[in-house]
């Protein structure tokens, strides 16, 4: 993954990118990224990024010309490149994206708004595709492309252990993850399903799926519309209908 990202506040980035999953994947080649300062791609004497709204009115807007002058300096190929802009108005990003967007040949470049808005025309001219993370605002777009590119990246193939790799292609993709225990077998008189403690894979793997079903059906109802139901999975539901009787 070829991904670059514009922001004015570079330094954002360096502790998330130079921990963890993300140092490994740049370590090992697998992920490319380049945080540029957008200041840099000013003309005047003051590195001006944002002037006052047309129209009147409070906050800032940034101005066009400095994100123009960057992409066209990173990337001056539109067919090349899939410039990606942040706001609660976007397309609410989700895993589906992330699985399109780690297969994406195009570099990627991330443009990070601040204060009220970005002049439209970067969105109009520029812009491939708008994306939100929720529903909720925050001050730039820079925590927004750090979840993006965090997302995507542990999708690319190499990048996460094998054992992930399972967990991109499984038939439990869409539905919550069942619970998860480690040692001691009792803890603050809390105990560990004994199932579990069996060794019996078989019986493990049913307790497993039932109570990711259970859980998903209990908080998150809306994921299970678009998704299919096993015949097995179906006896499990039932199962847990009779256990809330
Ligand atoms: N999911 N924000 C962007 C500045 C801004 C405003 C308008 C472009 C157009 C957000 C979110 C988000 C706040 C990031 C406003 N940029 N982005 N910023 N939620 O709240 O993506």
């Amino acid at each position: 993954m070829k991904c670059d990202v514009l922001t004015i506040f570079p330094e954002i980035f360096n502790a998330y990118l130079s921990e963890g999953m993300l140092k490994r994947a740049s370590q090992k080649g697998l992920i490319d990224i380049h945080v540029h300062n957008l200041r840099d791609y000013t003309k005047d004497k003051h590195r001006t990024v944002d002037d006052y709204p047309y129209g009147g009115g409070s906050g800032m807007v940034m101005k066009p010309d400095p994100f123009f002058a960057a992409i066209e300096a990173l990337n001056p190929e539109p067919l090349n490149r899939r410039v990606i802009t942040l706001s609660p108005a976007g397309k609410q990003f989700n895993q589906e994206m992330a699985l399109e967007l780690s297969t994406e040949p195009r570099q990627l470049i991330f443009l990070c708004g601040r204060y009220e808005a970005v002049d439209e025309r970067v969105r109009i001219a520029l812009a491939d595709d708008e994306l939100s993370i929720g529903d909720y605002v925050l001050t730039g777009g820079e925590l927004p492309s750090l979840v993006i590119i965090d997302a995507v990246a542990r999708l690319i193939p190499g990048v996460l252990g094998d054992e992930h790799s399972a967990e991109i292609e499984s038939f439990s993709w869409g539905i919550l993850d069942y619970p998860h225990y480690t040692r001691p077998p009792e803890f603050e008189g809390l105990k560990v399903p004994e199932v579990l403690l069996s060794g019996n894979h078989k019986d493990i793997e049913r307790w497993r799926r039932k109570e990711a079903l259970r859980r998903t059906v209990l908080r998150r109802p809306d994921l299970l519309e678009k998704f299919s139901l096993t015949e097995e999975d179906k006896k499990l539901m039932n199962e847990i209908k009779e256990d809330s009787q």
